[in-house]
């Protein structure tokens, strides 16, 4: 499978890793759109939230238990916004499950 994340995790291709443990990696946005913006993926390739059910969402569970420990990490002390962009719609651009973490100014009040 061509996978992006999937290549990040490996190693194959670099990126700027903020946490890492046997399930999940954190690494920089290479695109940041705000002063920290964080991308927090699972090892295993879930293809976004739709692909997330009763069999692998204890991934999830261990991604949002290691965000905050994350957002303290980088100092986001005011505040800080998860998002995960999930399909066409939602203009989801890598097909790997991924948490967007976003924070270090005023975020918009708008999200769509
Ligand atoms: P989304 O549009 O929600 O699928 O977000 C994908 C994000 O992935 C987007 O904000 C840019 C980021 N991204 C794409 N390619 C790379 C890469 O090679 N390295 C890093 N660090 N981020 C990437």
């Amino acid at each position: 499978m061509d996978c992006l994340f999937c290549a990040i995790v490996k190693g194959d291709i670099p990126s700027t890793k903020v946490y890492e443990d046997e399930k999940i990696l954190a690494f920089r946005d290479i695109n940041p759109q705000a002063p920290t913006h964080v991308l927090v993926i699972p090892k295993t390739h879930i293809p976004s939230v739709d692909g997330i059910n009763a069999e692998n969402s204890a991934i999830v569970a261990h991604i949002f238990e290691a965000i905050p420990q994350i957002a303290k990490a980088e100092g986001l002390t005011e505040g800080y916004r998860v998002v995960s962009n999930c399909g066409d719609h939602a203009c989801q651009s890598v097909k790997h499950l991924h948490f967007h973490v976003l924070g270090g100014k005023q975020l918009a009040d708008s999200m769509a």
